[in-house]
């Protein structure tokens, strides 16, 4: 199985400020969790990380008939991008959407996602923790 894990714009800057939201580990600490546990489960892993719209949505039409599933943490496009939504219609690959923090509980505009219309499953407010489910679930589900 092959996975593409995007995310999106200042996740970059994990650890750096708002730790009392995003916790207090870094990027770096984020991808090496990842690696490690697709490493574990035999799974075939692509980390890829943009502040650009259009760089994401380029990513994902590049990722038709290469990827089994996406993990995707779109950051603040989570609650913008009509593009984002209508790439992962577009190559149509399962998907699961990805929050450290639970959006349902913050300001106002982070509670509407597009990506969740497309989303097979979105996890949010499980920390980095959300991104190990997300590779579980994908590799339970995934045909
Ligand atoms: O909770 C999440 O994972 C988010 O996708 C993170 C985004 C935010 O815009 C979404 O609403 C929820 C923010 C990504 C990183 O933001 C930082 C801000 C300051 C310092 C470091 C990172």
């Amino acid at each position: 199985m092959k996975l593409l894990v995007i995310n999106g714009p200042n996740l970059n800057l994990l650890g750096v400020r708002e730790k009392n939201i995003y916790g207090s580990q870094n990027f770096d600490a984020l991808i090496d969790m990842i690696k490690r546990k697709c490493d574990e489960e035999g799974i075939e892993v692509e980390l890829f990380q943009s502040n650009h719209e259009g760089v994401i949505v380029d990513k994902i039409q590049q990722a038709y008939g290469v990827f089994d599933g996406i993990v995707i943490n779109p950051a603040a496009y989570t609650h913008t991008s009509v593009a984002i939504l209508d790439a992962l219609k577009a190559v149509m690959i399962p998907t699961v959407e990805v929050h450290i923090s639970d959006i349902s509980q913050r300001e106002e505009f982070r509670k509407f996602s597009y990506v969740s219309l497309y989303a097979s499953k979105t996890i949010a407010g499980h920390g980095f923790d959300g991104y190990i489910e997300a590779i579980d679930w994908l590799k339970n589900n995934i045909k």
